[in-house]
């Protein structure tokens, strides 16, 4: 018998990790026939959101970015996504970046689908324009070795462009790969598991992760990975970019 009082869940001042057997459905309104998870969020000490939902066959919501903006990436299943009076078809891999001011709706045509959502407050930049709307595919998007190690793919999903002021990424780790070194930084990131596994290296703890746990790692959190296992680990993850962190 599993023991219920244990869990791989960690909720630190700057750092935490999330892990499914923790989660706890939020209603939303405007949304039905869904699990809403909301893992990362102001709340915590975040200057970002990040949210799983989970859509049932008929699920289906109906949001507005306002002054925010949101980045959706089908995990698994497929649904229908329409803003800006086009509808797109979503599989897994599939990815959307929403700008502000823009209403959407959800659809589901599966039994079960899984959508990841990075959203924030977007911070204009003088003499930029707010970005457009951005639709891919993850197979389609190319991938680059980092830092020139043959065992780190990176794939950037948004443009590199002044006007975005997020970055989402696809890191994938051979089995051995690891960061070359231990950062520390400014930028914010959030970030889910899409496969493998590995060590997590916060602060001066260290995290078994694997598949389907997310992360948050506050401004100067440091932070080093290793992957493990025989298969390549593989995340997703949020940050915030390109501006600069004074306000007048
Ligand atoms: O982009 C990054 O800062 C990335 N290398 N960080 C990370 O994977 N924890
Ligand atoms: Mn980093």
């Amino acid at each position: 018998m599993k023991i219920t009082a244990e869990t791989r869940t960690v909720v630190k001042p700057n750092h935490a990790m999330i892990t499914p057997d923790g989660y706890v459905n939020s209603v939303v309104p405007g949304w039905s026939d869904c699990q809403i998870n909301v893992i990362i969020n102001p709340a915590m000490g975040a200057q970002f959101s990040q949210q799983l939902i989970h859509l049932d066959a008929e699920g289906n919501g109906e949001a507005k970015t306002e002054f925010s903006e949101i980045f959706l990436y089908v995990v698994h299943g497929h649904c229908e996504i329409s803003v800006e009076g086009k509808t797109h078809d979503m599989s897994q891999g599939n990815f959307l970046y929403i700008p502000p001011g823009n209403d959407y709706r959800v659809t589901n045509n599966t039994s079960l689908t899984q959508i990841l959502t990075f959203q924030k407050e977007y911070e204009p930049l003088e003499d930029y324009p707010v970005p457009q709307s951005v639709f891919g595919n993850r197979a389609k998007v190319p991938s680059e070795l980092y830092m020139e190690d043959p065992q780190l793919h990176m794939q950037n999903l948004l443009p590199d462009e002044l006007s975005f002021d997020m970055a989402v990424n696809i890191f994938t780790y051979d089995p051995g790969g690891n960061l070359p070194f231990v950062e520390t930084h400014i930028m914010e990131h959030g970030l889910l598991y899409l496969a493998g596994q590995g060590i997590y290296m916060l602060d001066d703890n260290w995290y078994p992760i694997q598949k389907g746990d997310s992360l948050w790692m506050a401004p100067y959190c440091p932070q080093w990975f290793v992957a493990m296992g025989k298969e390549p680990a593989v995340y997703i993850y949020y940050k915030n970019v390109n501006r600069y962190a004074i306000k007048q």
